[in-house]
């Protein structure tokens, strides 16, 4: 048993190290982008597939309704692009903008940028297939590092796409300086097509993080469960309430696993983790903007606001920015 967990510990270190610091931090919190592994994966798929998620619905009509207008967009003056896209997942969305890019023979090679190999494996492969004449070619690794490398790859302008509200997973100061790192990659005339989750009726949004049939519940969950199986952890998931708050004055929702009760978590090479009953680990942040925030967020990372496409709700906006 020990052996076997110290393996997991040795060959999971960076996951390792957060979940430790992070439960031994004063509140504990982890780290949303632990979510995802292949039950949180197939769980996130069905949160996208619940009636009260709006936010994947809202951007694919965007990508579906307005995909001439879009692709116009990236298409500029016509002069040949790389077309970045950032945690490509399956390219459900983007896809869409793809197909009318090769209708209109636009002049473009396709670099979706993932953390994940087996996303960009899988998506090398299929997309060929289902999009004839598409050029690609998937970049593995941190959004960053691989954005140096598109750029030493081609000297080509670049359109870079960040959808589906990822930048709502940081706190809106981080998400600042995600801009201003995102644009220090980038070239004065490069572009950026980029999802935010809107301010809106506030029950409309909680409902979304805290759903009838507790997909979302599952979801948060789940981390445990990981923690128990990679580190080897003793987390009793039944002993902690998945708690999810909107507040419409800051626009932040954020969710919470709360403990039912007294308890100890034991993770092996590491201080017991106490919980006392009534006691937090905060999951995620999910932030929201206005459209004013919006273009505030370009201009003090160093772009300007060219259009933005919003669904027909105006729940969701697709952001265009030009770097200055
Ligand atoms: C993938 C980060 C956009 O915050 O809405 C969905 C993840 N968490 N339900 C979001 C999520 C709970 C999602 N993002």
């Amino acid at each position: 048993m020990r052996m076997k967990a110290r393996q997991a510990v040795t060959s999971n270190n960076q996951f390792y190290v957060d979940v430790v610091n992070g439960l031994q931090a004063e509140p504990k919190h982890l780290d949303a982008k632990y979510f995802y592994d292949a039950a949180g994966d197939k769980l996130f798929q069905q949160i996208m597939n619940c009636g009260e998620y709006y936010l994947t619905n809202c951007e694919m009509e965007i990508f579906t309704q307005q995909t001439a207008e879009i692709a116009n967009v990236a298409m500029g003056d016509g002069s040949p692009f790389d077309l970045i896209e950032l945690g490509a997942g399956d390219a459900t969305k983007s896809s869409h903008l793809l197909r009318n890019l090769l209708q209109q023979k636009a002049d473009f090679t396709y670099l979706p940028i993932d953390i994940s190999g087996h996303v960009i494996s899988s998506l090398n492969a299929t997309l060929p297939l289902s999009l004839p004449g598409l050029k690609i070619k998937g970049l593995q690794g941190e959004y960053f590092e691989m954005l140096n490398k598109a750029a030493a790859i081609s000297p080509n302008r670049k359109v870079v796409l960040f959808m589906g509200a990822n930048i709502g997973n940081m706190p809106v100061k981080d998400a600042q300086h995600f801009c201003e790192e995102l644009r220090d990659h980038l070239s004065p005339g490069d572009m950026v097509i980029i999802g935010f989750d809107l301010k809106k009726n506030p029950e409309t949004i909680l409902a979304a993080y805290n759903d009838s049939e507790g997909i979302t519940k599952a979801f948060n969950l789940n981390l445990l469960t990981r923690i128990n199986r990679e580190l080897g952890a003793d987390f009793d998931v039944d002993q902690f309430h998945h708690y999810a708050m909107y507040d419409p004055e800051t626009g932040s929702c954020k969710s919470y696993l709360v403990s039912l009760k007294d308890q100890d978590v034991h993770i092996p090479d590491t201080e017991i983790v106490h919980f006392d009953k009534d006691e937090y680990i905060w999951m995620e942040i999910s932030q929201k903007y206005s459209r004013r925030q919006v273009d505030d967020f370009a201009t003090s990372s160093g772009f300007a606001p060219v259009t933005e496409f919003t669904d027909s709700k105006g729940w969701f906006v697709d952001a265009v920015w030009v770097a200055e």
